[in-house]
């Protein structure tokens, strides 16, 4: 008999994103006039850029031919794009070798944790991207603390707050050998400082910790001061894995294509160096990145290619804004939306999952319940500034009519 993987039994029954599709379909059974608009999975609207499309196009069309045509490629990814993303995104901050090109970033979270096994106490910013908690149980961290709690014991919960200026007490990750941390964050949308970034990079240091920085909306950071890798920090490399991702600055959401910076310096307790085992990994359950999306983003980290990235990039912004906007008008508290594509909202005082279906029932408005990112998530919603501007501007209409 095959027996279940008991720690899949601790997980919460489903998954935030489809949870929230579930009850969009749920309510459009009941509903099915309504006319729903999504501020609520970070999913990217805009097409993809003609210089990116014609990269793409080049590459689908040397695989029709037969002297042209390639197979698998190598595991970590295309040299021409390994090279660049060190040169173009890191301004060779990192070595081309160190970068791995993967399907996605949250695909490289979860087999990230096969560097680590169960035994490992994982530390993450509360409320943090689901999959960091979810992909830690699976591996085996054993929970919940109580049947009161959707915590779990292995996991050090760092709160991220108003009043800390959602920046933890690291204090509480004495016990963590790896530690989570994405900036800008999803799903506050807040930007650690370069003095921060550098007290995470010295706490984890001296804690003997590995800091898992995932970095998939550095391209939305519009202030030139605020760091965009956790690179620019002096001896983040011996420290510091960065998860990154071409998903929202390109479109390439449906497409596909990540990477995982695993710097030479980075070594285990016994000075095992990590990418010597990711590369282990990679080689062994990963096959390659399409070409036919490494090849687009190629495209995308030429000058033209560069240019439009920045073009989406500044268009999610202005959705931005004007959520921004339009929420404080309303007498909103906001949090974020200025160098990230999420907006952190608090509720007057309904739970996260009240406001939620507040919103769908009387807006038709999608958003995300902060309370599924983590405790400290409750009382929040996220809104996410992806979306057709003429969409954006109707919901925002809808709030002002119903707020
Ligand atoms: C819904 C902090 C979105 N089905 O596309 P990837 O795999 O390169 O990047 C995923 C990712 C990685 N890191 C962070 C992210 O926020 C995301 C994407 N998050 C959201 O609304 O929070 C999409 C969620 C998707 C998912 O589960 O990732």
């Amino acid at each position: 008999m095959a027996k279940r993987n008991p720690h899949l039994a601790k997980l919460q029954s489903g998954y935030l994103f489809p949870e929230i599709n579930r009850r969009k379909k749920e309510f459009l059974a009941a509903h099915p006039q309504a006319k729903l608009i999504s501020l609520g999975i970070g999913d990217t609207t805009q097409p993809i850029a003609p210089p990116i499309i014609k990269g793409i196009v080049q590459a689908v069309k040397r695989l029709g031919k037969r002297d042209t045509y390639t197979g698998y490629g190598d595991e970590q990814g295309i040299t021409e794009l390994r090279e660049r993303i060190a040169s173009v995104l890191y301004h060779g901050r990192v070595k081309g070798e160190e970068v791995f090109v993967s399907d996605g970033a949250k695909p490289d979270t979860g087999r990230l944790q096969m560097l680590f096994g169960s035994d490992t106490v994982m530390a993450v910013q509360d409320p943090s991207y689901p999959v960091y908690v979810d992909s830690s149980v699976m591996m085996g961290q054993t929970g919940p603390l109580s049947s009161k709690t959707s915590q779990f014991k292995g996991i050090a919960y760092l709160p991220c707050t108003p009043d800390n200026g959602f920046f933890p007490s690291l204090g509480n990750a004495k016990d963590a050998g790896v530690i989570f941390f994405c900036s800008p964050n999803n799903p506050t949308g807040a930007v650690a400082t370069r003095e921060q970034l550098k007290a995470l990079v010295d706490f984890a240091k001296e804690n003997r910790s590995i800091i898992i920085f995932d970095a998939a909306y550095s391209q939305f950071i519009r202030d030139e001061n605020l760091p965009r890798s956790i690179y620019e920090i002096p001896g983040a490399k011996e420290v510091a894995l960065e998860v990154s991702s071409f998903s929202k600055s390109i479109g390439f959401t449906g497409v596909r294509l990540g990477w995982t910076v695993v710097p030479n310096e980075l070594c285990f307790d016994d000075g095992t160096p990590v990418r010597k085992d990711w590369n282990r990994i990679m080689t062994t359950v990963f096959n390659g990145a399409s070409s036919i999306a490494q090849y687009g983003g190629i495209a995308a980290l030429e000058r033209e290619g560069m240019k439009e990235m920045e073009r989406t990039v500044s268009y999610y912004m202005e959705n931005a804004s004007i959520i921004r906007q339009a929420l404080r008008k309303l007498g909103y508290t906001v949090f974020g939306g200025d160098n990230a594509p999420y907006l952190w909202v608090q509720t007057k005082g309904m739970t996260s999952w009240d406001a939620f279906s507040f919103l769908l029932q009387k807006a038709h408005v999608i958003t995300t319940p902060g309370s599924g990112f983590g405790p400290s998530g409750e009382g929040f919603l996220r809104f996410s500034a992806f979306g057709h501007r003429e969409d954006v501007l109707e919901a925002v209409k809808r709030l002002e009519k119903i707020l």
